[in-house]
Parts: structure tokens; sequence; C-alpha cells
């Protein structure tokens, strides 16, 4: 499957909702009216757009509609167009560091996919010809350590895991020693999942950040926050939250497979100053997607 199926499959229910309804609503009037406008705006809300990019989108498709009346108007090509130049610039893919190890955190509110995007990843990187190595640093949840494990013996990438308890610094700080003894190109740091309101554990995450930096240079090189996409508008508040925090280098948007809301994406890098560097699109390690504009756009607004 090519880059644009996957996309177009995993994000099969925003698009569903978008063309679909969107096309419904224009092949009804003979006109572009107010009314058939709302109903667009509503739609585009409601796949979580946001309001500034529903705007646009609205603007843009008044002025095509006004220059070429409404048998030129091509609702979904004008909306494809406006999401993919609003991410103009963006970069994506995973930092690697001209020589050695690039260690990767991975960071978020509970339940958000941290551990099977850093498996996803390890899965990637190999893929890549590159070698690497999962940190379970998660020491907080019992089964925790249990999943990174299966992951690792699935793919075959080796697990670093301390004791149920352990302080998570001093696991990383193992894992990190392990993956420079192995030469290993990319460690994934599994951390515990976290609400970005309770200070103490924030504060333990600086700490596994800072031990790791003084015993790599520059490490962690990347601090990916994984965001559930499902959780709409929540997810822009754990993003300002976390990147006080812990300064972060980009987001992971996964489960847009599951929603259709996909449109957040959008709203979510809108927002923030941040680059969405993968998206998730299922359970299985090859679900994790690098982030395309254009290839998203076509395939929230495919016909
Ligand atoms: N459909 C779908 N499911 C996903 C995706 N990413 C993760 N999941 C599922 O979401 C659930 C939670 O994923 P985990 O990786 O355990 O999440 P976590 O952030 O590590 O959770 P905690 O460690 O408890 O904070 C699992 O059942 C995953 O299979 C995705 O892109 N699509
Ligand atoms: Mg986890």
């Amino acid at each position: 499957m090519g880059l644009f199926d996957k996309f177009k499959a995993g994000l099969q229910r925003t698009q569903a909702k978008l063309s679909s309804e969107i096309h419904r609503i224009v092949s009804r009037s003979p006109k572009l009216d107010d009314d058939t406008l709302e109903e667009i705006e509503y739609t585009l809300i409601s796949a979580d757009l946001g309001l500034p990019m529903t705007q646009r989108i609205l603007a843009a498709i008044k002025e095509s509609y006004e220059s070429q009346g409404k048998d030129g108007l091509d609702v979904l090509a004008v909306a494809r167009r406006e999401v993919a130049t609003t991410f103009k610039g963006q970069t994506h893919g995973l930092h690697r560091q001209p020589e050695g190890l690039t260690v990767v955190s991975m960071v978020g509110v509970n339940g958000t996919g941290k551990t099977t995007t850093a498996a996803k990843l390890a899965h990637r990187v190999q893929a890549n010809g590159d070698t690497a190595v999962l940190a379970a640093c998660d020491t907080f949840r019992a089964a925790a350590v249990e999943q990174l494990k299966e992951w690792g013996n699935r793919l075959e990438v080796p697990v670093i895991a301390g004791s149920y308890g352990a302080d998570p610094a001093a696991v990383g700080h193992d894992a990190l020693s392990a993956a420079q003894a192995r030469k290993a190109d990319y460690l994934f740091i599994d951390t515990a999942g976290r609400l970005h309101t309770k200070s103490n554990l924030m504060k333990e995450l600086e700490k596994l950040h800072r031990v790791i930096g003084r015993q790599a240079e520059d490490a962690p090189h990347e601090v990916l926050l994984v965001l559930d996409a499902s959780t709409g508008m929540n997810a822009l508040t754990q993003a300002r939250e976390f990147n006080k925090a812990v300064p972060l280098t980009g987001l992971v948007i996964t489960k847009l497979d599951g929603t259709s809301k996909g449109g957040m994406v959008v709203a979510i890098h809108q927002e923030l100053d941040l680059p969405i560097k993968f998206i998730g699109l299922g359970e299985q390690a090859d679900d994790l997607q690098p982030f395309d504009a254009a290839q998203f756009a076509e395939a929230l607004f495919a016909e």
C-alpha cells in the first residue's frame, strides 16, 4: 500500500464525514447561499478543524464561487488546497545525530499511545537499516514493562528495563549505557503516562531528561509528545503544559483511524509552533506514518 492509500484508509472515518457531508450539502442547492455555507461550516467544525481553518476554507470557497460560479466550484479541492498550504514549511521525520546515538523520549498523558509508538518507531528505523534499543522507563504501571518487552520480542529489539517501582531516571541511565555499548543508532524511551497537572510527576520527567542529558550531549535529542486524536482540543492544553516542563521537539498524533475528528491535526498545528512528526493510523507496527501535509489534506477531503 502506498503512503496515500495508508493515509486514506487510516483517515477513512474523518474523510467519510467530511467529504460525503460536504458533497451532499453542495449538490443539493444550485446556489451557494448562506444556509449552505453555514452547513459546510458546521461540518468542518464538527471534524475538529478548528475555527481559524474553518473560516479560511469558507472564505476560499466564497471567493472561488464568486469568480467561477457554482459550476466551476470544487469545494473539496478548495478545502484540500487550504489545508495543505497551512502546513507549508513543516519538517517531518525523526532527527538523526550526525554521529552516535540519537535519544528519543516519548511523553504524554495516560493511554495516548506512547509505548506503542516507541515500538513502532523502533520498527521504522530498523526497516531503514538502523539499530534501536527500547528503554522501559514506565516503572509505575506493573504491566508496562511486559508490554514493551512483548513488542521487543516481536520486533527483535532489545529492551532495557528495571524493576517495578524503580527510579525511571536510573533505568534511563542504564538503558543509555547499554545502547551506547551496543553502538545502537537510536534509543527510544518509553515513559509513564502522566497528567500535566501533576507537578511531582512532571518533575520526575524533567529529572529523567536531565540525567540523560548529562550522560550524552544534547540528549534527549527528540522529545515527542504523543497525543490521542480522539481527545480533540484537550490535546492542545496537554501540549502547552508539557512544553513548559519538558521542551518538546515534535508531536505524534495517534488513533486517527478511530475518530471522525481527524481535523484536530490541522487545528493543533495552527495553534502550536511544533511540527507534527508522525501520525498513528492503527495498532500494528507499521501503522505509524511520517506526517505529510499534502497527502494528509488529500486523504481528508478525498472524493
Ligand atoms: N487504533 C489505534 N490504536 C492505537 C494507536 N496507537 C496506540 N493505540 C492503542 O492504544 C492503546 C494504548 O496504547 P499504549 O501504547 O499502551 O499507550 P500509552 O500511552 O503507553 O499508555 P500508558 O502507558 O498507560 O500511559 C493500545 O491498545 C494501543 O494498541 C493508533 O494509532 N491507532
Ligand atoms: Mg505505556
